[in-house]
């Protein structure tokens, strides 16, 4: 046993879909809550836990062993505002006008339902053309501002329970959706059980996630923070959701987030399995996703990612160089207390949040600041760790670079852009 942290009770020794003994595959070490960003007064009370990745044999689902409490992560001070991107503004409505288009189409009164609606990003689009809607959000701060946009939410956790007593006041659902949550719920067997009570016979269920293929691929350690407590691939969400009588109908890729992946379920039978499903999955065997030696392989690429950033910081440093980091991520509290990198290699997070300004991020307590501090005396270096928004940020930040700034990046591979 290699753990080095005291436990919370909420470790599992084995899997959370089958059950199945799993054994953690390395460790990012001591982690404190991603978006945890706190003032100095708050640092003795600061949570840490150990953060290591495990591969279930069985079913092929990764997951992180131990997952402090959702109340800890998840509040009425929770950091993430979904609508920060424009890109991801837009995102969502193609997804919404999608749903619109194709499943909603020609139903009469349908009622569309979404698990972690955040500050309404998604759903707005569906309250727009008069859809009967709900939004499940367990932060009530961002809940509050979904709410302010006509969003109708409901400020829970989604399981069992709060699906009848969605269904008991609503009726049952014809699409239920999740964007960047179902891969944040431990308790997967609680929201499949919830959809199975929620969902009409003929009704779907569509959520989409950071997807495997492209973590490993990319190297993208960063998408393994104690929020996401899964990594889900189609071998692994076919087999989660199997257990619940629920078919993988479809699987469409998607550029969101360094590579998502948009799943497609459906009752037992109730619609046809597009080819997309087989491709995938032999993808993924070719790909080695369901191998051990594969997490063996990621183990030893993320070793060599935190030994090229570290010693590209610190070669800078030591030429005197200004180095600042650009958007506090929740990613970025795994880079940051992996590699041990902290305030002395980076003066501070350009960050649009103002909930995260003036705070220091967790563990390494790097001060953030924002985006006006960036813009106002440009660095030499800006460290990327909102790498997922590349393009939208490249697209404003000509000016950085017409000053002589330049980019460091660390997915695929570290380097200067
Ligand atoms: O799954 C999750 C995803 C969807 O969102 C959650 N667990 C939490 C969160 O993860 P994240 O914090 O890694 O997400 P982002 O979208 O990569 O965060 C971007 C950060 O960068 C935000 O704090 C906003 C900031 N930002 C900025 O300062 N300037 C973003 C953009 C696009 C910008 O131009």
């Amino acid at each position: 046993d290699s753990f080095q942290f005291p436990r919370d009770g909420r470790s599992v020794t084995q899997c959370r879909i089958c059950d199945t003994p799993i054994k953690a595959f390395m460790t990012f070490g001591r982690m404190p809550i991603a978006n945890g960003f706190l003032t100095p007064d708050q640092f003795p009370q600061e949570h840490f836990f150990e953060l290591a990745p495990a591969f279930c044999p069985e079913c092929g689902m990764l997951q992180i062993v131990e997952q402090p409490a959702p109340e800890m992560m998840f509040h009425e001070n929770y950091a993430f505002f979904s609508g920060t991107s424009r890109y991801m503004q837009m995102h969502f409505q193609r997804m919404a006008e999608q749903v619109m288009a194709t499943i909603l189409a020609g139903r009469s009164d349908p009622f569309v339902v979404e698990l972690g609606s955040n500050d309404g990003i998604m759903l707005r689009n569906f309250a727009a053309k008069g859809i009967r809607h709900l939004g499940c959000e367990p932060s009530e701060n961002v809940a509050a501002v979904a709410r302010s946009q006509g969003v109708n939410t409901l400020c829970a956790f989604f399981g069992r329970d709060t699906a009848l007593k969605i269904r008991a006041e609503h009726g049952p659902a014809d699409v239920i959706q999740a964007a960047n949550v179902m891969c944040h719920i431990p308790d997967l067997q609680g929201v499949a059980k919830g959809v199975e009570a929620l969902l009409k016979p003929d009704g779907v269920l569509i959520f989409e996630d950071p997807y495997l293929g492209d973590v490993i691929e990319k190297t993208s350690y960063d998408q393994i923070y104690d929020e996401h407590v899964f990594v889900f691939s189609a071998i692994s969400v076919k087999n989660a959701f199997a257990r619940h009588g629920l078919d993988l109908v479809n699987v469409e890729p998607q550029v969101t987030h360094g590579g998502s992946m948009r799943y497609t379920l459906a009752p037992k039978g109730s619609r046809p399995v597009a080819s997309a499903v087989e491709a995938l999955l032999a993808k993924e065997v070719a790909q080695g996703l369901d191998k051990a030696a594969t997490y063996d392989r990621f183990r030893a690429n993320c070793e060599t990612s935190k030994r090229e950033l570290v010693a590209l910081l610190t070669r800078l440093k030591g030429e005197g160089k200004r180095v600042v980091g650009y958007g506090a991520t929740s990613k970025s509290t795994t880079v940051l207390n992996y590699t041990g990198i902290g305030p002395d290699l980076i003066e501070f997070i350009s960050d649009t949040t103002p909930i995260k300004q003036g705070k220091l991020t967790p563990g390494m307590h790097i001060p953030v600041k924002p985006y006006g501090d960036f813009t106002a005396r440009y660095p030499d270096y800006a460290l990327l760790f909102a790498w997922n928004h590349k393009a939208e940020i490249m697209e404003k930040e000509d000016a950085f670079k017409a000053a002589g700034g330049q980019w460091i990046v660390y997915v695929p591979s570290v380097g200067v852009v």
